[in-house]
């Protein structure tokens, strides 16, 4: 065996070269990859006595894609296309043997080979888009001739990854392998070579693209279906445009026309937030004094404390995973109830496609409901998801003590209680952490996990790898009120309807976070959770809101009840109303407010801008671990808009000093509310950032 780079080998199996790729942990194609390929290649080419070459990776997966550290740096040689030419152009057979994940750049060395055999658990995709990027090293061009033009925009656009059976219909690849990977591409390549079989240069192939050419209407009709998934974001429409090169202009213009949409990509500040929230999510993971070997706790059962809205969803995410939940109630019908519900919600993915029936009823088959509430003795994990009041928690807290097992996880989905003082209802409270979910839980990626006073380290570890078993974003954050996302949430929702009093309409405001990319305002959103929630915590803490008061107290809830800030339809489709203008400028009136214009980019300022601060106080209070989790919060649970990055790193963009004295301006006008927190400050005068970018 020999070493071309410290991460490329180059070994002998007869008369075919096996070029494998060793660059832990996910073979991304750095420099040294790029270079040992390109090395790899050019020594078994010119080696008299290699008739083919297989291109195959140590570890866990094939190539996941370019080394995106690298992005935003200084080019390093050798450049992909360099490398990617070389495979393709070689004069003897190159197979690509994948196992794991073929990404991006990865998927793109494999196309540059003229055949891929794969195991039948590989797959495949494009996840560039996910970074704000488009295949940039031809996979634009490539793609399309291999597998149509359909089929690649939906792969390219979605950045979806597809299994190998999907893979070999499509033509991606030329057979599916069974036992040792590379003993089997070095048997497809001596069978290449027997056969001398001519080389396959994928820009070579015209059927699949010639059957798009001068049909624009296709990309019309996709255009049409991704609209509303791709809203604000820059990468889909560049990706699309690339594709439509790879149809309308020979080869080599295509590959420049997808260049120069690339480097527009790479230099966005679009891709920059993308990329910094892919590290983000990650890091997330990493928690300073709970390091990554610290034993988790197996969940071979879990038991959810509540059949409503939350327990329901929450269960649906164990049963999801294949982890068996018993759902926990105080009443029959209650119970029922909230299992008819998570049926419903099964069906109807049914219903679209997503689920087999069979699906539905393992998935059911795996949630057990019961009225005893003894049951919790065999979960390895209790999440309690009953009404959000102090001592209901405490009591539910007090009987799992008693009732779960000795190492049992307890968790408690409170969204805004002291997770402290439900831990000190037990004997155990080291066991006791807070798993807050996002509603609907069964869809929400975001985890807050919350960390008590006395939570253990496997309790935490418990918490946090259950979340990333179950496809949840797990964030590890302290207790306060509200923890971080509803914490900061609670200071966009003061100057919301600071801002309805002053002069701006429910519409209005909502429409100014829409179009900075929310999926909603803060108006539609407290219409969608229901109004009388927030009504109710209100009056728990002797709050008060004067226009949300007046709604709920006129049943106005919001969507159940057809009407809140909004009035909706029997489709939910909301319209403002004029009613509630009345009520609001009724408000203003008897506040002596008077009533002004108030600019789409004041309001922008004035919801985010506390909110902002609000982080930075979280920061200064250890309640958050790091700036990136706050942001991770934000978007996964929040619908901030991943090309903005999230609060923290949308501030920093922005320039903390120019935010800092722009709070300055409000606080003059507004009050003590908007004081600057100290880190701001601190920042700002320093010319620094919250998140390092
Ligand atoms: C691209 O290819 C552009 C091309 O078109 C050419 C343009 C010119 N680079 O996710 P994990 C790290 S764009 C650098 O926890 P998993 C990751 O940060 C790229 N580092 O593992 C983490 O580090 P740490 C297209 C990377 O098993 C560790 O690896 N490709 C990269 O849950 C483990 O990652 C993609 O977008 C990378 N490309 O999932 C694929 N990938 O341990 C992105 C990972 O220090 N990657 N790391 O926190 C993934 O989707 C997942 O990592 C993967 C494995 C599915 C591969």
């Amino acid at each position: 065996m020999t070493a071309i780079t410290e991460v490329v080998d180059l070994d002998r199996r007869g008369c075919i070269a096996v070029l494998t790729v060793n660059n832990p942990p996910v073979n991304a194609l750095g420099a040294g990859v790029r270079k040992g390929l390109r090395d790899g290649i050019a020594a078994a080419a010119g080696d008299a006595s290699v008739s083919a070459i297989v291109i195959a990776c140590a570890g866990r997966t094939f190539i996941a894609g370019a080394d995106i550290t690298e992005f935003g740096k200084p080019p390093k040689e050798p450049g992909f296309h360099e490398v990617l030419d070389g495979i393709e152009s070689c004069a003897k057979p190159v197979i690509a043997a994948v196992h794991g994940t073929a990404l991006g750049g990865g998927l793109e060395t494999a196309m540059a080979c003229h055949d891929r055999v794969g195991v039948k658990a590989a797959r495949f995709g494009r996840p560039e888009v996910k970074l704000g990027l488009l295949p940039g090293a031809g996979g634009t061009q490539r793609l399309p001739r291999v597998v149509g033009v359909e089929k690649a925009l939906q792969m390219i656009v979605s950045g979806e990854m597809i299994g190998a059976d999907d893979a070999l219909a499509h033509g991606l690849i030329d057979a599916i392998v069974a036992g040792d990977l590379t003993a089997a591409a070095v048997t497809f390549a001596e069978r290449v070579v027997d056969e001398k079989r001519p080389l396959r240069k994928i820009r070579d192939i015209e059927d699949k693209i010639a059957a798009a050419r001068g049909k624009p209407e296709i990309f019309a009709a996709f255009r049409k279906s991704v609209a509303r998934q791709t809203r604000g974001f820059k990468a889909p429409e560049h990706c699309i445009r690339a594709i439509e090169a790879s149809v309308n202009l020979p080869f080599p213009q295509g590959l420049q026309r997808e260049r120069e949409l690339s480097a527009e990509l790479m230099a966005s500040p679009e891709s920059k937030a993308q990329r910094y929230i892919f590290f983000a999510e990650r890091e997330a993971a990493k928690i300073p004094d709970v390091p990554a070997d610290t034993p988790a706790k197996e969940i071979r059962k879990a038991a959810v404390i509540g059949a409503g809205t939350m327990g329901g969803g929450i269960a649906m995410n164990f049963a999801n995973a294949g982890i068996p939940v018993t759902v926990i109630e105080v009443a029959k019908e209650a119970l029922d109830r909230g299992l008819g519900v998570v049926r419903k919600n099964y069906e109807n993915t049914a219903a679209k496609g997503r689920l087999t029936a069979q699906d539905v009823e393992t998935r059911m088959g795996l949630i057990t409901g019961t009225t005893d509430f003894a049951a919790v003795a065999d979960a390895d994990l209790i999440i309690e998801a009953v009404f959000e009041e102090m001592p209901i928690k405490k009591e539910v807290f007090a009987r799992l003590d008693t009732l779960a097992k000795p190492d049992a996880v307890l968790a408690t989905n409170t969204s805004t209680l002291d997770v402290n003082e439900i831990a000190s209802a037990t004997r155990r409270p080291e066991s006791v952490i807070g798993t807050h979910f996002f509603s609907p839980a069964n869809v929400m990626r975001l985890l807050e996990n919350v960390r008590g006073a006395k939570s253990s380290k496997t309790a935490i570890a418990t918490a946090m790898a259950v979340g990333r078993k179950i496809g949840k974003v797990p964030v590890l954050v302290g207790v306060c009120h509200g923890f971080v996302g509803n914490r900061m949430l609670h200071q966009r929702g003061r100057e919301a309807e600071k801002l309805i009093l002053e002069g701006a309409l429910p519409h209005q405001v909502d429409k100014a976070l829409y179009d900075f990319g929310f999926p909603m305002g803060p108006f539609a959103m407290g219409d969608l959770a229901g109004l009388d929630v927030s009504w109710r915590i209100r009056k728990g803490r002797g709050e008060k809101s004067a226009v949300a008061d007046r709604l709920c107290e006129m049943g106005r809830f919001g969507q159940k009840t057809g009407a809140g800030f909004y009035t909706y339809s029997a489709d939910r489709t909301p319209s403002p109303d004029p009613e509630v203008e009345k009520i609001i400028l009724e408000v203003s009136g008897r506040m002596g407010i008077k009533r002004r214009a108030i600019s789409v980019d004041e309001i922008v300022q004035r919801l985010l801008y506390p909110m902002v601060n609000e982080g930075a106080k979280i920061l200064e209070e250890k309640i958050a671990i790091r700036a990136s989790d706050i942001d991770v919060i934000w978007v996964y649970g929040y619908g901030w808009p991943v090309y903005r990055g999230g609060p923290m790193f949308w501030a920093d963009s922005i320039g903390l000093k120019v935010l800092r004295d722009r709070m300055l301006d409000f606080q003059r006008e507004h009050g003590d509310q908007w004081k600057p927190a100290p880190l701001l400050d601190r920042l700002a005068d320093q010319g620094k950032t919250f998140t390092g970018q």
